[in-house]
């Protein structure tokens, strides 16, 4: 038996209430349950008159829907996902459509879609991004898993998703886990965004400027080539007085960065594949050093450096760190990209990275007007290696190169910490060398193990031997 909804959603925590609000107010009827029935019956009693059915057994709730059934787990990702589609396969049949919309590591996707294959079941991971609100009013969407839901799931995740420019923000991203990949990659690269923001305010700060003036500072950054949801958050946040102090709110908050994993899951899969990104690691490095502050508290007393001070005119340091911002951020980008493209050929998940870029551009936390120019860089050049090689980033790049340097010199020369400034320079720099010290290292392995090194004057390929002196120790 089916009845004629048109989807269904488990798991009404605030995530999955606002996405069942958001499909609804797009003209779908939505079936929905919760493992504690009573999250369910509040849910929809405080809906009334929407095309909502409240579901307090699995069995009924698959039975609400239309076939073939569209249904998204919106649980804890981990073994509460597994437990749900355990429950389901009974009462599911072929060709119905379970999509995981949380926030699940692409490797258990990939194992699920091995999983519910066989059984006749398409399963679909699919990134959603832009937190509560987004929800609401409209993610951006990454979903993966078999082609042939595409076009059964494009009425509905077009209707619910962010628009730009008219054009809505979800794609399908490619098989199996590339869904959940591809949002994996989009919060490593949120971190970066979001590491490179607070080294600014740190430079600012330790030029003398007050908050406010910093606010102000990030409003401009807002109107131009930096224009994007976290700097304009940023400026918000910096604005925010305590009610009860009148203080700015930042200077009260802990300076002990959270984090949830998806940084240290880039981390890890970048390792696993030999790609560099630099600038993601020192940010998740930095929140977990930020997470240390008793050893810091001691630490600070007993080793030494300069004043945290920046004694430069504000305007300049401002224009600096504006292109310090932008050239470290195209780097951070130009290196998740690099990690997409290297599993892409991996798995054979042909991404498109322009077009991934493009539904970045709304809904999600990374939203910012200068994904228009990745798109645009890989329109021009579906092949493009290196992002910062487009032209329009090498001419970024070449004019806020020296700018950059300032910057990461005064933060050294200040022992104010920028390990993600620092890290996209050096990644910066280089990739831009001709010729680096690694004959030096080559000769060093070469000498203890025979490893055996190239040479300039030989013919690419052969491999050549030193008979190296003895060593007494
Ligand atoms: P609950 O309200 O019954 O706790 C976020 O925790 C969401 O995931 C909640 O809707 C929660 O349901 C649900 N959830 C967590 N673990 C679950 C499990 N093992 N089975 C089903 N739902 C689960």
């Amino acid at each position: 038996m089916s009845g004629g909804n048109d989807f269904g959603l488990i798991g009404l925590a605030v995530m999955g209430q606002n996405l069942v609000l958001n499909i609804e107010s797009r003209g779908f009827s939505v079936s929905v349950y919760n493992r504690t029935p009573a999250t369910t019956d509040d849910f929809v009693a405080r809906h009334p008159g929407k095309r909502l059915t409240g579901c307090h057994s699995l069995a009924d709730f698959v039975a609400s829907l239309a076939r073939p059934r569209k249904l998204m787990i919106m649980v804890k990702a981990g073994a509460a996902v597994d437990a749900v589609i355990e429950q389901l396969i009974p009462l599911l049949e072929a060709d119905d459509i379970v999509i995981d919309g949380g926030n699940s590591l692409y490797t258990d996707t990939e194992r699920r879609d091995a999983w519910l294959t066989p059984l006749g079941l398409r399963f679909v991971g699919a990134g959603v991004s832009g937190g509560e609100e987004g929800a609401r009013k409209g993610p951006a969407i990454m979903p993966g898993g078999p082609a042939s839901t595409w076009g059964v799931m494009r009425p509905i995740f077009e209707a619910i998703a962010a628009q730009v420019d008219g054009q809505p923000c979800v794609m399908h991203i490619g098989p199996g886990g590339a869904g959940h990949y591809v949002k994996m990659i989009h919060n490593g690269i949120e971190y970066g965004d979001m590491q490179l923001i607070c080294e600014a305010y740190s430079l600012l700060q330790a030029a003398g400027m007050s908050t406010d003036q910093m606010a102000a500072v990030f409003e401009q950054w807002n109107d131009g080539e930096l224009q994007s949801y976290l700097i304009q958050i940023t400026a918000k946040a910096l604005a925010q007085r305590d009610a009860e102090t009148g203080k700015p709110v930042v200077d009260l908050i802990l300076d002990k960065a959270g984090q949830k994993g998806t940084g240290q899951w880039t981390q890890l899969n970048a390792a696993e594949n030999a790609v560099v990104i630099s600038t993601i690691n020192a940010a998740v490095e930095a929140r977990v050093l930020s997470s240390q502050k008793a050893q810091r508290v001691v630490a600070s007393r007993q080793l030494q450096g300069p004043p945290a001070r920046l004694a430069v005119d504000h305007a300049t340091l401002v224009a600096q760190v504006h292109d310090a911002l932008y050239a470290s951020k195209i780097v951070s980008y130009a290196q998740g990209l690099d990690l997409m493209r290297t599993m892409s050929d991996k798995k054979q998940w042909a991404l498109d990275l322009g077009g991934i870029a493009s539904i970045w551009r709304g809904g999600c936390i990374i939203r910012a007007r200068f994904l228009n120019r990745i798109t645009e860089a890989y329109q021009d050049d579906p092949a493009l290696g290196n992002l910062m090689l487009a032209p329009f980033f090498q001419q970024v790049l070449n004019r806020g190169q020296m700018a950059w340097r300032q910057v990461v010199a005064q933060a050294v020369g200040a022992g104010i910490p920028v390990p993600a400034f620092s890290a996209s320079l050096a990644y910066y720099d280089s990739l831009r060398t001709e010729r680096l010290s690694a004959n030096l290292l080559q000769a060093q392995r070469d000498f203890f193990g025979a490893l055996t090194f190239e040479r300039f004057d030989g013919p690419a390929g052969r491999w050549f031997n030193t008979d190296w002196p003895e060593v007494i120790e």
